[in-house]
């Protein structure tokens, strides 16, 4: 059994009232891990670290802020290994997707926002004659970090890295459900050599130590990724407070497949982004609507492909590892069993698959218009509906029907109408004849129930500081 650590002050310490929770390997279903249930106490602790860490932290030169975070790059790749088989025994991903995405990424995190600062510039406004206006952007202080459980090392990083490379200091708070990697990165801090209190690490429940954190008078800003439920507390409490917050939340992304497209791609990237990580990625495209005329031709095509796809224990070489933990399976299983009540055809899939661990087997479904529960709810696992639509107002109508606004796809082989249809398309991301091809300058974020505000380049940079205008007169 693993005892995993707070990382408070530069120190990894037990929690101060003793109180741990229990952390499941969803590939076979038991307790592997106690993480600290963390509480108000803990929070003191690390708020004061970060506090007493920030004015050394903020005045140090970028040049030198940027060399510890490359360090902590190079220390990521070192243990790629020990990351990696981590990050697969606690979310239950294939380890060889974790040593290909996932810890790969947290590297370039680092590595991307400790360049950008000792790139970046500012802005200067000049009065001809009068007076010369300058963006003197400074950091905010102490801010929340809060991240989610399925790209648990990756989404956490994408946060702290640019907090971190602006000069903020910064209490994390991973999701209770895949702390293990969040444990090793205190140990990587350490030996860094970043100055102790510039990151501190606290474990626990959401409502529990997430809340207080949010909570905290101290904590100047949150950035926040997860469900769009805890968006909406998280979004009321900082308002008390006129918090800054950027929220990730849900998706319910769409998949526009016109006749006119490059079939076999189409068919192959629709299923890796339908099943990728188990289909628990926020940008996973869950909808999937093909142009009639080519409808029964791709059903045949996609159900034969997932009909191959291996799904088991997440060591060996598989497409698809358990999903993140029980309850999260019942979820899954109640969302298909819902769409079935409701009349839809499954194609392939829609049970749990007999055996120790939280598997499910991947999915689709057809027969549910847009507006069917299973195409309006989030399900974020391995289920995926297929949906004909005529032409590309009826494509576009049927892509923008949910609450939701985060990523699309569109396949076509027409760049006018990629154009028009991605104008039309309200998602705060769109791949065109791709998916998940990311580059870390671009803004990254949804619209409407999706989120609010953007991460990525210079929109992360911008949130982590506030500008202040300084006008001398010439
Ligand atoms: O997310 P939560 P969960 C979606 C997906 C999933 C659902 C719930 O549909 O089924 O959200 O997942 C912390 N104050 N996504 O339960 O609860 C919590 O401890 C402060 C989409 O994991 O939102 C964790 O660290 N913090 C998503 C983090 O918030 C709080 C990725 C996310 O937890 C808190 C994951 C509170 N009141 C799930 N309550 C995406 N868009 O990528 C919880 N937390």
């Amino acid at each position: 059994m693993i005892t995993l650590k707070n990382f408070i002050g530069g120190e990894l310490c037990d929690p101060a009232h003793g109180n741990y929770l229990d952390n499941y390997n969803p590939s076979i279903g038991e307790v592997y891990a106690q993480i600290p249930d963390s509480s108000q106490e803990d929070l003191h602790a690390a708020v004061n670290a970060a506090n007493a860490a920030f004015p050394m932290w903020s005045q140090l030169p970028i040049g030198e802020r940027s060399k510890h975070l490359m360090k902590l790059a190079d220390l990521i790749e070192a243990n790629l290994d020990q990351l990696a088989a981590a990050e697969s025994q606690d979310n239950g991903k294939p380890v060889s997707l974790a040593r290909k995405v996932d810890i790969p990424r947290a590297a370039a995190n680092f590595r991307f926002f400790a360049a950008a600062i000792v790139n970046d510039g500012t802005s200067a406004h000049i009065m001809e004659g009068q007076a010369v206006n300058y963006t003197r952007r400074a950091p905010l202080g102490v801010v929340g970090c809060i991240s989610p459980w399925n790209l648990p090392l990756y989404l956490l990083t994408w946060k702290i890295a640019p907090a971190l490379a602006t000069g903020n200091c910064v209490i994390a708070k991973p999701s209770e459900v895949t702390p293990y990697t969040a444990h090793l990165l205190g140990e990587l801090v350490q030996e860094a050599g970043i100055p102790a209190g510039v990151l501190n690490i606290l474990h626990g429940r959401g409502a529990g130590i997430g809340q207080m954190l949010v909570d905290h008078a101290d904590i100047k800003a949150i950035s926040f990724t997860g469900g769009t439920s805890t968006g909406k507390v998280i979004a009321r409490s900082a308002a008390e407070q006129f918090k800054k917050v950027s929220l990730e939340l849900g998706g319910k992304n769409p998949v526009l497949v016109f006749d006119d497209c490059e079939f076999e791609e189409a068919v192959a990237t629709s299923v890796r982004s339908a099943f990728t990580n188990q289909g628990e990625i926020c940008l996973c495209g869950s909808r999937i609507f093909v142009q009639e005329s080519i409808y029964n031709e791709f059903k045949e095509a996609f159900v034969s492909k997932v009909q191959k796809l291996k799904v088991g224990d997440p060591n060996t070489t598989v497409d698809m590892g358990p999903l993140v933990s029980r309850e999260h399976l019942q979820k899954v299983k109640n969302h298909v069993d819902q769409a079935k009540k409701q009349g839809a055809t499954i194609l392939t899939g829609g049970e749990k698959i007999e055996r120790k661990g939280y598997y499910f087997e991947p999915t689709v479904i057809e027969g549910m218009d847009e507006y069917c529960a299973i195409n309006q709810e989030e399900v974020f696992g391995p289920v995926v509906t297929l949906v004909p639509f005529r032409d590309e107002a009826d494509a576009i109508a049927k892509a923008n029907s949910t609450v939701y606004g985060l990523a699309a796809v569109i396949w076509t082989n027409d760049l006018k109408c990629a154009h028009r249809v991605a104008h039309q398309i309200q998602s705060g991301i769109i791949w065109v004849n791709c998916w998940m091809l990311r580059d870390l300058r671009t803004p990254f974020g949804g619209m409407k129930a999706s989120g609010v505000g953007r991460e990525g380049g210079e929109e992360a940079l911008r949130f982590f500081t506030e500008p202040q205008n300084i006008c001398i007169k010439l």
